[in-house]
């Protein structure tokens, strides 16, 4: 319960915190309820102890003991006979794990006896041997750590274990011992489902009861990566359904492991609405995502000689236990034909879409848990299907082929997720998934409306409509459709409603990744939506003419329909009431420069959002250990408070925690050299830098700038084997777009760099390249927590804000960069000393992109260095065949074409890269500078919560209503 106060806003904390108290009275506090509490409150605790309704829970477990095999059997009674505060330290007695003496000592030591408590679970949990004693010792220092608040959810642990036994005798006859972990993984998911779907109806209630505004955000992606261990982690489950998996036997890291990404995104954008429906729950606002049921969704990737390979992505293949399939909101939409206008008695006109193909979108739901507060709301994904026969157009009745096309339509509709990070492919299929999901969800978002309200004019009151970059903003012409066409506003009624419902975030300015639709293929896929496109441009451009007079000029670059194309950003700004950028660096280029016309007429409209990062993610579930340690110094509100986190900052001169937060790194880095043997083959040493760049593989993020660069670090060695060096293990992790090519290449050439440098023997392992396959949410996860260094060395100007750059972060690694994007942010949290800058400014870039000045072959003919590595890549180093890299060399260089050549300025930066990344390693070889920089990473992280950036998006764009259950 507390959860929900931490994350509220000052005004509402003291109202919530008495419906807080009232409902956790109301609840059974069950045994779990205690042990997730990483606490320090021993207060709480013993109160919550004096709930917990005994008896109930006796006879639970003593059910559960029956099916449970029987040396567990021992451990579940004791547990759950236990009154919950003691429970914990029971189970790490009883479990062979914990090293009984450290637990018993640590409790003395320990203050208070809650936070001996948290110590003794970090032992039990994994890092056994000599944390607990040390841990405790360090807690005398001065720490006074705050109190830890109740969950206001239960979790009953005797319930879930049954579940799980009795799900899977039903799902596949069989007993745990003879299931297999995939059939495991279905059935602990049933099980979590199950305690899920009660919070999900009590929420559901909670909303209809209370009515609050709602935020539907229409995203074409939605990168969950995992659901079961989150699912876990928000229902304050964990360490709770991690020891009742161990009493039937099983590992949680190996059922988590069988559950495949839910990758129906590309990288950030899509990864930033999972992290954001994350803080809606969290923070109890009623929101929907609202997306497409890709069959497919992003390729997998292999990597064979040293190339990518794309593989379709079979996530569906095993079925989906957390999806909930919705039939009765089924919706239908129309593409094609053309549009008829009768006009009725008192001379209004009614358009119609005729001779149109019809194709049912069925909606599936996926249940969004809250961190700790029974909030569970909804992703809402559609699936195509046909229409029946029978609802066919009457003019196509019996119409075999078109029955036949309509059949085909449903099932490419949804088939794959375009695999173009921004890029804009500008194919047919896109925009009917685009059309298709946004019909069916606004069409929803009316229908929920009117099922309780009855003025649709109102509707913005209600509802508002964040469109997650432009791939959603037919969304506009389409709610104006049905406001005009199905409930009979006038065009300025409708108008009103669109206008006030709509809004718009921009994330990106790359040219390459704007959408413009063709005329002729817009209006004939959607032609009702094109008359409605052409009439709201029509009006603004009478807007444009007012203001500007004569200018025609601004006509020309400010129309939404121009030269032949609808222009979706045109008319994302124009109808939407809110225009936001995703940092702020980029908010500004934005107003400045690539929307200057549109700020002009419309200043208002614009405001930033800097993006942020789910921590509940991103540390709390990928990175445990570091996570029980920042709940041992600072205490848990930072799961629903980030900000918290800085109270580690006294932490980072002292030299014990120093210890323990590299010793911490230390492990997860053998965590993540484990996975790299496994998955790629080659062994890393977890004593070597690791220096880590892992996103979407873009010229642009220049990860060939990176590659060159340790080109030329295996020259230096090469040529002065006497030099000092240290060991430093280069890893990348990237997917490239299918079609793109010098994207592709980069990473052939990084392989073929890692073949020749880390089976080079003269150079004593001082460098290896890893390019981990297949880099998605999941692993990342382990990724993440194991980084020293954060590569976050785009182009400045192009990188609108970056999200990796603050999991990074978060996780304790230290930036190298350029002021791009979301780091110039970090670097104002965290200070200069505490990140590694270099480069070019966007100002710099941009002035040279506008008049010229940047000459890359001056570099190459003065740069030594720099020419001998653009030579290597021509002259068979890393490859036998020499053309091989030629277009990554034609690309830097002005052989082809003058204007083209180093569009991302590589070769400007190299030097600067160079000399920041030796001042890496001078950093990294002062142990203690290394631990203070990268522990102050941690406690100023505190920013880069999504909580934060949701706060932000409701108090300034969209004004919910904060609900608790
Ligand atoms: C990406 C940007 C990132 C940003 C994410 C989320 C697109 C089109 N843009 O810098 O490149 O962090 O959006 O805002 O995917």
């Amino acid at each position: 319960m507390a959860a929900t106060k931490k994350t509220a806003t000052k005004t509402t904390v003291k109202k919530e915190t008495a419906t807080a108290k009232k409902t956790s009275t109301d609840k059974k506090t069950t045994t779990k309820t205690t042990a997730k509490a990483p606490v320090k409150k021993a207060a709480t605790a013993t109160k919550t102890t004096a709930k917990a309704p005994a008896k109930g829970k006796a006879k639970t477990a003593t059910k559960t003991t029956a099916k449970a095999p029987a040396k567990k059997a021992a451990t579940a009674t004791k547990t759950a006979a236990k009154a919950p505060a003691k429970s914990i330290a029971k189970v790490a007695t009883a479990t062979k794990k914990a090293p009984a003496k450290s637990a018993a000592k640590s409790a003395t030591k320990t203050a208070t006896k809650a936070s001996a408590k948290s110590t003794t679970k970090t032992a039990a949990k994994s890092t056994a041997k000599k944390a607990p004693a040390k841990a405790a010792a360090k807690t005398e220092v001065k720490k006074r750590v705050p109190k830890a608040k109740k969950p206001t959810i239960t979790f009953d642990k005797e319930l879930f274990k049954r579940s799980v036994l009795y799900n899977v005798r039903t799902l596949y006859r069989k007993n745990m011992e003879e299931a297999t972990p995939q059939q495991v993984f279905q059935a602990v998911s049933y099980a979590i489902k199950d305690q899920i779907v009660d919070y999900w109806m009590k929420t559901q209630e909670a909303y209809e009861r209370e009515d609050p505004k709602t935020v539907y955000y229409l995203s074409m992606e939605f990168l969950m990566g995992r659901a079961l261990g989150n699912n876990m982690i928000n229902l304050m489950a964990y360490k709770d359904a991690k020891e009742a998996l161990e009493e039937l036997g099983v590992d949680i890291n190996v059922i988590e492991d069988q559950e495949p990404d839910a990758a129906l995104g590309n990288g950030g954008l899509g990864r930033l609405a999972a992290c954001f429906l994350d803080s809606l729950a969290t923070l109890g606002y009623s929101a929907y995502g609202c997306g497409i049921r890709y069959r497919y969704g992003m390729f997998k990737q292999e990597i064979r000689d040293g190339f990518q390979v794309e593989v379709p992505d079979n996530w569906l293949d095993n079925g989906n236990p957390f999806e909930l399939r919705r039939p009765e909101y089924t919706k239908e939409v129309r593409f094609g034909g053309y549009v008829s206008v009768r006009t009725d008695e008192k001379g209004r006109n009614h358009y119609y879409q005729e001779g149109y193909q019809a194709v049912k979108a069925v909606p599936y739901d996926h249940p969004i848990v809250g961190y700790g507060n029974g909030i569970v709301n909804t992703l809402r994904i559609w699936d195509a299907e046909p229409v029946d026969c029978f609802r066919l157009d009457s003019f196509d009745k019996g119409d075999y082929q078109k029955a036949v096309e309509q059949e085909n339509l449903a099932r490419n509709i949804v088939e794959v997720l375009y695999p173009n990070d921004n890029h804009y492919a500008g194919k047919e299929l896109r925009l009917k998934q685009q059309y298709f999901f946004i019909s069916a969800s606004v069409q929803e978002a009316v229908a929920k409306y009117m099922r309780n309200h009855k003025d649709i004019k109102k509707f913005y009151e209600k509802v508002t409509f964040q469109l997650n970059d432009t791939h959603p903003t037919v969304a506009i012409a389409e709610l104006m459709r049905i406001l005009m066409d199905e409930y009979y506003l006038t065009w300025d009624e409708a108008w009103k409603v669109t206008t006030r419902t709509c809004a718009y975030t921009n994330h990106t300015i790359m040219a390459e990744a704007l959408e413009k639709w063709p005329i002729e293929l817009f209006s004939r896929l959607l032609p009702r939506i094109y008359q409605i496109v052409e009439e709201i441009n029509r009006r603004f451009i009478v807007e444009i003419e007012a203001k500007y007079p004569g200018n025609k000029d601004k006509i020309a670059k400010m129309a939404i329909v121009y030269d032949g194309q609808v222009k979706m950003a045109h008319l994302a700004i124009v109808a939407g009431y809110s225009v936001n950028g995703v940092a702020r660096l980029h908010t500004e280029i934005l107003k400045n420069q690539e929307l200057k016309d549109f700020y002009e007429m419309f200043p208002n409209k614009f405001n930033n959002k800097t993006n942020g990062i789910t921590q509940r993610r991103f540390l709390l579930h990928a990175n445990p250990l570091l996570a029980d340690w920042v709940t041992e110094h600072v205490g848990d509100e930072w799961i629903t408070d980030l900000p918290k986190i800085k109270g580690l900052k006294v932490y980072a001169t002292d030299k014990k925690a120093q210890a323990e937060f590299m010793n911490i790194k230390y492990k997860n880095k053998v965590r993540l050299a484990k996975y790299i043997k496994e998955h790629n083959g080659i062994d890393v040493d977890p004593r070597s830098i690791f220096d880590v760049q892992v996103k979407r593989l873009h010229e642009y993020k220049r990860q060939l700038l990176n590659i060159l660069h340790i080109m030329y670090l295996y020259n230096e060695i090469k040529e002065h084997p006497e030099m000092e060096f240290f060991p430093r293990t280069f890893i990348f992790g990237a997917k490239a777009a299918a079609g793109y090519r010098n994207a592709k290449l980069t990473i052939k050439l990084i392989n073929s760099v890692a073949d020749v440098i880390n089976n080079d023997k003269s150079i004593d392992g001082k460098i290896k390249v890893v390019f981990i396959e297949n880099y998605r949410v999941s692993n990342a996860e382990i990724i993440f927590a194991a980084a020293d260094v954060s590569e976050q060395i785009s182009t400045a100007s192009k990188e609108a804000s970056g999200t990796g750059n603050m999991k990074f972060m978060l996780n304790g690694a230290v930036t190298i960069g350029t002021m791009d994007g979301a780091n110039v942010e970090i670097v104002e949290e965290v200070g200069e000393d505490n990140a590694f800058i270099f480069g070019l400014s966007s100002d710099e870039v941009i002035r040279f992109e506008n008049y010229g000045g940047y000459d890359p072959m001056e570099i190459f003919n003065n740069d030594p260095d720099v020419r001998k590595v653009l030579m290597q890549l021509i002259n068979g180093t890393y490859s036998e065949d020499t053309e091989l890299f030629r277009p990554l060399y034609n690309s830097l260089l002005n052989t082809l074409s003058t204007s083209k050549a180093d569009t991302y300025f590589i070769l400007k930066d190299f030097k600067s890269y160079a000399a920041a990344q030796k001042r890496v390693e001078e950093a990294y070889m002062d142990k203690k500078r290394w631990a203070y920089m990268a522990m102050m990473n941690v406690a100023c992280s505190g920013k880069f919560t999504s909580d934060r950036t949701i706060k932000q998006y409701v108090d300034e764009i969209w004004h919910l209503d904060h609900v608790t259950l």
